[in-house]
Formats: structure tokens, C-alpha cells, sequence
């Protein structure tokens, strides 16, 4: 049985956060273990209160479970704060993980922050230098970057720079483009783009699933660029069948 772990914040909806990543797992037919990294209140209309988990005991969770067992793969999604993201540090070497998959998750599909002050910055230096791969929104890589992205050429650009903040690829998903979805992946030597039609609405958790696909593929051996393939299919399928739940955005189906 291939594991894989997630550490990210709680979505009550199970559209994103560590509910649709283990739901990912399971329809990749990994087993998925979850650590949340911080809660949320949340409906399909949007966050409306965030609330930390105590440092000592995000630690605690980390320590119990990987003293037993220990994952294939693992990806962080929403961190928030600081603490988070050292501690997240300290054990990925403490207990020598791999196959770290990082989707820097920094505002929500309805404009709520995230991140606390400094985070963006502390995931950069401390996190990005030991990911097998980075899945940004083409928001999120602007963010780390300071490259707008509008095109196929600036997104290449932006996945050279995120390259050289030390990650192993660069995967940049382009659903928030005007025209067309296109996801750019970048190992350092290779481009390679995957494109599709948009779809119509607003769907919440697509970074989540796309993410957690990844992850579930490294976790069951694939290489980086094979992972991409198969996540930019997974998430198409699952926009197709989405389904409307509450008043608010579209939660994909899984
Ligand atoms: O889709 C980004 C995201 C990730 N994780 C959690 C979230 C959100 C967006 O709202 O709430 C927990």
C-alpha cells in the first residue's frame, strides 16, 4: 500500500483543504494520512473566519505520526503561519522525507488572505529549497516571482525564477487565464505545456486536487512530468462532473 501525507487546512466543504486532498489519495488509490495545519469556517460562498493550531501541538501531530509511519509522498497546502512552515522544515529532515510536493497556498478563490505577514517569504527560503515540486496558480507564482503572468511566455519566465529558489520542477496551472487553461511544467531542462478549454463558473479546490494528484503519482512512483499528465487529466475530469452543493462555487467531483 502506497501512503501518502498531507499537511494543509481544514475545508469544511471537503472542497479543498486536507478533506479533498484525501479524497484525491483515495481515488489515486494511495492511502492518505492528514495533518491540519490550521482550521477554517468556510461555505462554497468563501472563508469567513480562520483559526491557528498551537505550534507545539501542529508538532505533536507530525512527531506521533511519523515516529510510526512514514509516507511515500507528502504536500503542504495551506500553511499560515510561521511556526508552521519551521516546523514543517525541522521534520522533513528530521524523519528524511521525500518527495515533498508544495502548493503554496496563498489567497482563496474569493479573495481572503491566507498568509500571515512573512509567510510567503519563510515558504520560499525555508520550504521551496526542498520540494520535488512547486504547484502555483498563476497568481500565487507572480506572488514568489513578481512576474504578471499573462501568456505562455511569462509563464515560462516565472517557472525559471521559481527553479532557482532551489525546487527539483515547476508546475504552473493557468486556470485563472483569460482564454485558454494552460499548465506549464519545468524540470530545469524541459518545458512542457498541457492546455485545455476553460471551463464555465467558479470552481474552489482545483489547486488542492491538482496538488494532490501529483503527490499521489509520486507517491506511486511516477516521475515528476508523468505526475503532471495525469493531475491536468484527473482535475479536467473532476471540473466536467462538478457539482453545485451550496449557493456559492462549483466543488469538483471526485
Ligand atoms: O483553494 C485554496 C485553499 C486551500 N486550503 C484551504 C482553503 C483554501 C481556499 O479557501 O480554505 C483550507
Amino acid at each position: 500500500m502506497k501512503i501518502a501525507l498531507t499537511i494543509a487546512g481544514s475545508d469544511p466543504t471537503g472542497g479543498a483543504g486536507f478533506q479533498a486532498d484525501l479524497k484525491t489519495f483515495s481515488a489515486m488509490g494511495v492511502y492518505g494520512l492528514s495533518i491540519p495545519a490550521v482550521l477554517t469556517a468556510q461555505s462554497t460562498k468563501g472563508v469567513s473566519s480562520i483559526q491557528e493550531i498551537k505550534s507545539d501541538f501542529f508538532e505533536a501531530q507530525l512527531d506521533t505520526l511519523l515516529q510510526d509511519i512514514k509516507p511515500g509522498a507528502l504536500k503542504t497546502g495551506m500553511l499560515y503561519s510561521l511556526d508552521i512552515v519551521k516546523i514543517i522544515s525541522e521534520k522533513y529532515r528530521q524523519y528524511s522525507l521525500t518527495n515533498l510536493v508544495i502548493d503554496p497556498v496563498i489567497v482563496s478563490s474569493t479573495g481572503v488572505s491566507l498568509v500571515k505577514e512573512g509567510v510567503k517569504e519563510a515558504i520560499r527560503e525555508q520550504l521551496l529549497p526542498l520540494a520535488k515540486v512547486i504547484t502555483p496558480n498563476i497568481n500565487e507564482a507572480a506572488v514568489f516571482t513578481g512576474i504578471i503572468i499573462n501568456g505562455e511566455k511569462e509563464m515560462k519566465e516565472a517557472a525559471v525564477k521559481l527553479k532557482d529558489f532551489g525546487v527539483g520542477a515547476v508546475i504552473i496551472t493557468g486556470g485563472h487565464m483569460k482564454e485558454k487553461a494552460i499548465d506549464l511544467f519545468f524540470d530545469g531542462e524541459e518545458f512542457l505545456t498541457l492546455e485545455n478549454d476553460k471551463f464555465a463558473g467558479e470552481f474552489h479546490g482545483t489547486g488542492c486536487v491538482f496538488s494532490s494528484v501529483i503527490t499521489a503519482c509520486l507517491a506511486l512512483g511516477y516521475d515528476v512530468k508523468e505526475a503532471f499528465i495525469k493531475a491536468k487529466e484527473f482535475v479536467w475530469n473532476a471540473m466536467r462532473l462538478a457539482v453545485v452543493l451550496g449557493k456559492g462555487m462549483k466543488i469538483l467531483k471526485l
